[in-house]
């Protein structure tokens, strides 16, 4: 099964899509989002500006996944993601996780894309413990791309450290 950890800035790696772990809004933030829109230049904020509010200031609910070109990116798309924030555990928040691959997946599937790249969603300012977070993204990808030879999944860290916590847990898996 194409499924691989790296150590890695996301906004450099040349895929299909890469996945932002961004927040209901969808208009920027810190973390990996920052560094998406800051590496894909003000257009993606225009795009994600355009993409319709389900809410007031929701463009994307927790779980859920919206698409937009990557502009300056060596990706061609971004697909933005919301994870949940971690509350104990016992707030869905292991589904909700879950919930991001699928759709995430789903949209590259959509588009008839090849290869995504993700970061380790809500493992930073949302707080999600990352071993569980790690368990929770090989366990959902491995399902998903059972029997899919098609689909080129890599695990982007932005540390040695959480890099080894996802390549443990794809080991143990
Ligand atoms: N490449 C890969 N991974 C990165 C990069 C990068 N350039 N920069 C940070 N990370 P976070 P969250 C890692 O906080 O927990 C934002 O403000 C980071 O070390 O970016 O889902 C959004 O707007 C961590 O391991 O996302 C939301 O408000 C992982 O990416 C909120 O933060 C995720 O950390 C989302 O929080």
């Amino acid at each position: 099964m194409p499924l691989k950890v790296v150590s890695a800035d996301i906004t450099s790696l040349r895929m299909d899509a890469i996945v932002n772990a961004a927040n209901p809004g969808l208009l920027g933030g810190g973390g990996v989002d920052g560094a998406i829109h800051r590496a894909a230049g003000p257009a993606l904020l225009q795009a994600c500006r355009t993409l319709p509010e389900s809410a007031p200031g929701v463009r994307c609910p927790v779980g859920g996944a919206r698409i937009t070109p990557g502009f300056l990116l060596p990706a061609r798309y971004v697909i933005h993601t919301v994870g949940p924030v971690w509350h104990g555990g016992h707030q869905d928040e292991a589904l909700l996780l879950e919930r991001c691959y699928r759709n995430a997946l789903g949209l590259l599937r959509g588009q008839r894309l090849r290869t995504i790249a993700f970061p380790a969603i809500s493992c930073g300012v949302y707080g999600y413990p990352a071993a569980q977070a790690a368990d929770v993204a090989i366990a959902t990808l491995r399902d998903e791309l059972a029997g899919d030879d098609a689909i080129d999944v890599t695990l982007c860290c932005f540390s040695d450290g959480m890099r080894a916590i996802f390549q443990h847990a794809l080991n143990a898996a």
